[in-house]
């Protein structure tokens, strides 16, 4: 007859540590998932009045209380954490069970606070933020380890080198009318992928009560394609973006833009990567203009404000 050991730990969050063992067993990881000697075993944390809200849902279950609904995950080879509900089901004693294939550090925008559920998940090393510069962590329960998959600019065990430079000490501003175009130079020589507007303060009218950070709101306006915001050299030839992401056919409207993850109010704006890297010299002039500006069109009715940035490059 074949034996199963189960042992479930559960870290309270706000709360002492609960054991809940049938046969305790020792190991220093946080999850074991045999088949072989089916010895499976896997420390939970709780946290209260929330939920992880994510479609690839591998099984809802009814289920008699906590104890159940985290074996049941344990035995899926593919369940990483779990939603219990507070209550129990109408005219029932058991409890709605949702096992998940994911965790909330794969899905921090869907861990919501919850009414209806608690959410249970494997104790992981990420709980403890060791990815920086919103590198994303990935559990690894067997190894009780994990990797950071960093963004853009960022490399490292930890994420923790950054290879953007700022090439502003100070504010620069431009605005949407009048030849208001911001200017700076590069403090340093070397081969660049993008660049990154970091925004300050103030604001660009496209339209007399249209203003934004980056673009115009004017409702008529396609909502995908609303970024005006542009990089040129100095002779004002445009470098960022590429002709890929403007809006097509449309007079004026042409010299408008979307890029994906960007908006007309994002805090930052993060343009697209030359297509090989722009070999830039110490102290190059670069320029932002807003886009009406620059190409004389749609600007008579745009107002005098201007947007004032900290500006980032990304060197190879
Ligand atoms: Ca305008």
């Amino acid at each position: 007859m074949q034996r199963r050991i189960v042992a479930v730990c559960i870290a309270f969050a706000f709360a002492a540590v609960v054991t809940l063992t049938k046969q305790h067993t020792q190991s220093t990881n946080v999850l074991k998932r045999d088949n072989y000697e089916h010895a499976n075993y896997g420390n939970f944390k709780g946290f209260f009045n929330y939920a992880l809200n994510i479609s690839n849902r591998l099984a809802s279950l009814n289920v008699k209380n906590f104890a159940e609904c985290s074996l049941e995950c344990i035995i899926n080879a593919a369940c990483y954490s779990f939603n219990i509900a507070i209550w129990s089901l109408k005219n029932s004693n058991s409890f709605a069970c949702h096992l998940l294939a994911s965790d909330k550090y794969n899905h921090s925008s869907k861990f919501v606070p919850s009414q209806e559920f608690h959410h249970y998940a494997f104790v992981s090393p990420c709980e403890s933020s060791p990815c920086k510069n919103n590198g994303r962590c990935v559990s690894l329960y067997k190894e009780n380890s994990y990797v950071c998959l960093c963004g853009d600019g960022f490399s490292g065990i930890y994420c923790e080198i950054d290879h953007w430079k700022q090439m502003t000490t100070s504010p620069v501003c431009f605005g949407a009318s009048a030849d208001s175009f911001g200017r700076f130079v590069a403090p340093i020589a070397g081969d660049l992928l993008t660049f990154k507007l970091i925004y300050q303060n103030g604001s660009v009218e496209c339209a007399a009560g249209s203003s934004s950070h980056w673009g115009c709101t004017y409702p008529e306006m396609a909502q995908d394609h609303r970024l005006g915001t542009i990089i040129t050299n100095s002779q004002s030839v445009r470098l960022l973006p590429k002709d890929y992401y403007f809006l097509k056919g449309v007079p004026c409207r042409s010299h408008f833009y979307g890029l994906p993850g960007q908006t007309v109010d994002s805090p930052e704006l993060l343009f697209d990567n030359f297509s090989t890297p722009l070999n830039v010299s110490l102290g190059e002039e670069f320029q932002i203009w807003f886009t009406e500006d620059l190409y004389k069109c749609g600007y008579a009715d745009n107002g005098l404000g201007k947007t004032c940035v900290l500006v980032f490059g990304l060197f190879v």
